[in-house]
């Protein structure tokens, strides 16, 4: 390395260095050793192994650690059949709106990618699980309408916690996959954040979401404002891929005393045809539309708008299944369900016990059981490598009919309050969410909005507020910041306002946006965004990791050091990725494909000086590796 450092350095090989350049140049005592991708594995592993991973505080490891999952039985050399992708291809997305609505079956949406492990294992779910099934989900389930596989909460969990890039996530299974169309969630203007990003941020992301695989954009805001939805509408429009704008459910239709009733719904649907919807979204995020309500709801929508309709339940509840028959009888077109291991609880309803139940009649969705059961036998495997993540939740429960929290926001509200360590007073929690949604005005509550109610009501119990409290304007209170924000109307603004006086209680005096966020938001000048990042980075970098700088640059800088670091982690089998591996353990990576490390743990020693030396065999090859013990 020295050397290296001689023969490399300006002043040598312009030939102008002197007797004294060695005691001059003190750089070419600085190594930086070149670490190929297998040594820098070996170091992610020994880190994990001696410090754990850092995620992992407080959480009990599964025991006895569980082995690698059953994979199906089934033939992979074939070409997989063709499927919904294929059909939008041909048909283009008006066309494929119009064969949804005259074709018979029920369409079948799988959310086990992503919404069933973001709601109930806090989105943990890593791309080697996936990616180990999804050439299998191309040959077993190609009937299934669509892969919600991408969005949400994915995104910033696969930077910030498993340290992973969600776009080599999305082309990975598209490679696997070639044949179902893939669906993400869109969270409108917040695209995939927390926050409203200006207009010009929002298109840029769309496009290479559209570029990088997704067929189907599910596209909502969290206070139904459809203003706040056209940017994203019009840019999914101009992909040319399949735009379904929903319409989020809150309240019950049938409570008068609540403002969302049917006509509320109607009228926000027809607005939804207008702006170029080309499927419409029934979005319960909570799994609060009972069957009643659904019957009511899907029925008048089939008969005021054109749109084929999409309906999208939790099954918190512990009935929300009813609601998906339901709707199947009111002659709703698609529904999401989560492969069987993978659904109830605050996930979806069981896709597997909905496709018995519809087998043989009218609407039967033409998916094989076998092969299902075969997939589903799959996840159950994967979901114990993730119990430390779950919510010790073991039934269904009325409860949320009251408070209307969002299947996805459960598990992580638990985990807020389990930080705070006041998750015993979890009931409390729950009572002071549907008190703040009152003093709020009863708005929707969903993915931002929905944490901002959360924060508010972790923020009451925690300080013991009441609600009468929190209105006194003679008491002081300094409000979370994620309040202020949705008080200034950084959100949005709710078609009915906020309520005025806690309003001016919030602001202090000063004033709200009342219009789109995004209108008053200059645009980003993304070609000297990029080229900060290319800089910084001393290399280059993609439009895609420039989105992801533009979702969450503090994610995107630690994520992409880690990458820098470690290489990539995502092809870590995932026991050993959570906890390390044990002596005597073998495990293998794939690095690339084709290239396939066998590395096996030998045996450990501590040394003097604080460090632990690990004794690796890496195909056949002994390697030591030394890690320094955190604290
Ligand atoms: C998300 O925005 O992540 C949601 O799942 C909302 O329901
Ligand atoms: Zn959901």
């Amino acid at each position: 390395a020295f050397l290296e450092n001689v023969i490399t350095h300006p002043l040598f090989t312009s030939g102008q260095c002197t007797t004294r350049f060695i005691d001059q140049t003190p750089e070419l005592f600085h190594f930086t050793p070149r670490r190929d991708r297998a040594t820098k594995l070996l170091e992610f592993l020994g880190d994990v192994t001696v410090n754990g991973n850092p995620e992992m505080k407080g959480r009990a490891a599964p025991s006895p650690m569980p082995g690698p999952a059953r994979l199906p039985d089934c033939h992979l050399g074939t070409q997989p059949p063709a499927g919904t992708r294929d059909r939008l291809q041909e048909l283009g997305a008006e066309g494929f709106a119009q064969w949804m609505r005259e074709q018979k079956q029920v369409l079948i949406t799988d959310t086990t990618m992503r919404d069933a492990h973001q709601s109930l294992f806090a989105t943990r779910m890593r791309t080697v699980d996936m990616l180990a099934v999804a050439p299998h989900y191309a040959r077993l389930a190609p009937q299934l309408f669509s892969l919600e596989c991408w969005g949400g909460a994915t995104f910033d969990v696969a930077m910030r916690f498993l340290k992973e890039d969600p776009w080599q996530r999305l082309d990975e299974l598209r490679t696997a996959i070639p044949n179902t169309l893939f669906q993400m969630l869109l969270r409108a203007s917040n695209a995939v954040g927390y926050t409203n990003y200006p207009d010009n941020v929002v298109r840029h992301f769309i496009r290479q979401a559209a570029e990088g695989g997704i067929d189907l954009f599910r596209v909502f805001d969290s206070l139904n404002a459809v203003d706040n939805m056209r940017v994203a509408i019009d840019a999914v429009r101009d992909t040319g891929k399949l735009c379904e704008a929903a319409i989020c459910y809150t309240g019950d239709l049938f409570d008068s005393s609540r403002r969302y009733d049917l006509k509320y719904y109607v009228d926000m649907a027809k607005q939804l045809e207008l702006a170029g919807a080309h499927i419409l979204a029934i979005k319960d995020m909570a799994g609060i539309a009972h069957p009643r309500a659904i019957t009511a709801l899907v029925k008048a929508l089939k008969n005021e708008v054109g749109l084929p309709i999409h309906f999208h339940t939790h099954d918190t509840s512990g009935i929300a299944a009813a609601s998906v028959l339901a709707a199947v009888e009111a002659g709703v077109d698609a529904v999401d369900a989560a492969l069987d291991a993978m659904s109830g609880l605050t996930s979806q309803p069981n896709l597997g016990s909905i496709v018995a139940a519809l087998a043989g009649s009218e609407r039967d969705p033409g998916l094989d059981r076998k092969n299902l059961q075969q997939l589903s036998t799959y996840w159950e495997g994967v979901r114990q490598c993730y119990a430390p993540f779950e919510a010790d939740m073991r039934a269904g429960t009325a409860d949320v009919y009251r408070h209307e929290m969002p299947g996805g926001q459960v598990t992580n509200l638990r985990e807020q309050a389990r930080s705070l360590g006041i998750e015993a007073r979890w009931p409390e929690v729950a009572e002071a969410y549907a008190q703040v949604n009152l003093l709020f005005g009863d708005i929707v509550k969903v993915t931002p909005t929905s944490k901002v109610v959360g924060d508010m009501a972790l923020f009451m119990v925690s300080n013991g507020l009441t609600p009468e409290d929190v209105l006194d304007p003679s008491r002081p209170i300094d409000f979370p910041e994620s309040v202020v924000s949705l008080f200034k109307g950084e959100l949005g603004t709710p078609a009915h306002g906020f309520p005025a006086e806690l309003q001016l209680k919030v602001l202090k005096g000063e004033a709200a946006l009342t219009g789109r966020p995004g209108a008053v938001m200059p645009p980003v000048d993304l070609e000297s965004k990029k080229a900060k990042l290319t800089q910084a980075w001393g290399r280059d970098v993609s439009e895609q990791e420039l989105a992801s700088s533009l979702m969450y640059p503090k994610v995107f800088k630690d994520f992409a050091e880690h990458q820098a670091r470690y290489g990539d982690v995502s092809t870590v089998p995932t026991t050993a990725f959570f906890y390390g591996l044990k002596e005597g353990e073998e495990i293998t990576v794939e690095l690339e494909r084709g290239k396939t490390l066998v590395v096996q743990l030998l045996g450990r020693a501590d040394t003097d000086d604080g460090h632990v030396k690990l004794f690796f065999e890496l195909n056949g090859q002994p390697r030591l590796v030394k890690v320094a013990k955190d604290g």
